[in-house]
């Protein structure tokens, strides 16, 4: 199916029939189901304000205002960017060079089940995954990680993905920003957020506007690329609660410090496994957000064993490049996976990933993987 618009064959004349460009001619047909440009720059020259309340250092999610407007990318304008303003030099988008993955438009030499070309949300898994076939353990988790580094395209630090993706076609159905950190999946929201419109921009409180939650904290990889743009684990929420959040692990809350409208809860761990603050989403992103990690486990198998000593990383990670994870913490995403299961949305935003940058989340495909690699 049109999945084998992505194997390296095909790729390569592809780029040959483009005359062999990276740098983005733009002419690309690849992302047009992506609202582009737009996006961001709306919100340029906005400076950040320092939030009074904050929770002091560390705060990778302030780090995420810095670069608002614009596709920042890998010009890595952050250096210093805590709180203070910074607004950015961004500039250089990394041009899409987008004629790897996605698209569709050339899958015509597909066997023959490929019926329509432009139809590329068939995704055959049976070939994605065809080298994890008969592997077990740790060796699956290899086989995984170098199919999904495979296909990978950095699309660069921006808000189209987001923005594009990240919208209520679930809960109240009505496409606004669908924010993990205020959606009440089960009654009204306590507000909600105007694509593009409410992109932040300055933040007081909740619900003055939305920004990029890294769900595995940009500190711990040294807000290096591609981990920083990696879409498997970024997530459109109110910059308030993401700046709450900070850096702290996730975790289940004993008695909360702070609750957010959609009762999100910042406090101490209940368990006593770990001894500090912990995040604590609503039941219904829990198990989005553990496999959102269980991807980072895998995707950067290679790397992942020398993250430990940054930043406050050694709270959850191991120095290893097979369990990845403190026992506590393994405990705790192999839980909230469990108890909830993958979802049409997930479902959905791992395609659109895929369609973007080129890659999959192989737990959301196959979620039986994750008791596979690290037990039951
Ligand atoms: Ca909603
Ligand atoms: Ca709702
Ligand atoms: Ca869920
Ligand atoms: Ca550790």
């Amino acid at each position: 199916m049109n999945f084998k618009a992505l194997t390296l064959t095909t790729l390569v004349l592809l780029l040959t029939a483009c005359g062999g460009g990276s740098g983005g001619s733009g002419s690309s047909t690849a992302d047009n189901s992506i609202p582009t440009s737009t996006g961001g720059d709306s919100s340029d020259n906005v400076t950040t304000t320092p939030q009074p309340e904050e929770p002091s250092t560390g705060d990778d999610s302030s780090e995420d205002n810095n670069n608002t407007g614009g596709n920042s990318d890998n010009d890595s304008t952050d250096s210093g960017n805590t709180d203070s303003g910074n607004t950015g030099s961004d500039g250089t988008d990394q041009g899409d060079t987008d004629g790897d993955n996605t698209n569709n438009t050339d899958n015509s030499d597909d066997t023959a089940d490929n019926n329509d070309d432009s139809d590329n949300s068939a995704v055959n898994e049976a070939v994605y995954y065809a080298n994890a076939i008969g592997q077990t353990g740790y060796g699956l988790k290899t086989a995984l990680s170098a199919i999904i580094s495979q296909g990978h395209n950095d699309r660069g630090y921006n808000w189209d993905f987001f923005n594009a993706n990240d919208r209520d076609r679930y809960f109240e159905n009505d496409n606004s920003i669908l924010d993990i950190y205020s959606e009440n999946p089960s009654a009204a929201d306590p507000y909600n957020f105007t694509v593009v419109t409410n992109q932040c921009g300055n933040y007081r409180g909740e619900d003055d506007c939305y920004n990029r939650e890294h769900a595995f904290p940009q500190s711990w990889f040294d807000k290096d690329y591609p981990m920083r743009s990696d879409v498997h684990h970024l997530f459109a929420t109110d910059g308030y609660v993401n700046g709450r959040r900070s850096n702290h692990p996730y975790g289940n809350v004993g008695s909360a410090s702070w609750t957010s409208r959609n009762g999100s809860r910042l406090g101490n761990e209940s368990g006593s496994q770990f001894n500090g603050t912990v995040f604590e989403p609503i039941d219904e992103f829990k198990g989005d957000l553990a496999r959102a990690y269980f991807y980072m486990a895998t995707r950067y198998e290679s790397q992942i064993a020398n993250w430990q000593g940054n930043g406050n990383a050694d709270d959850v990670l191991n120095g290893t490049s097979n369990q990845v994870f403190d026992l506590w913490q393994l405990t705790l995403l192999k839980q909230w996976h469990k108890q909830d299961p993958v979802s049409k949305k997930e479902q959905d935003r791992n395609q659109a990933a895929f369609e973007y940058q080129g890659n999959r989340n192989p737990f959301v495909d196959n979620p039986q993987w994750v008791n596979e690699i690290w037990g039951n």
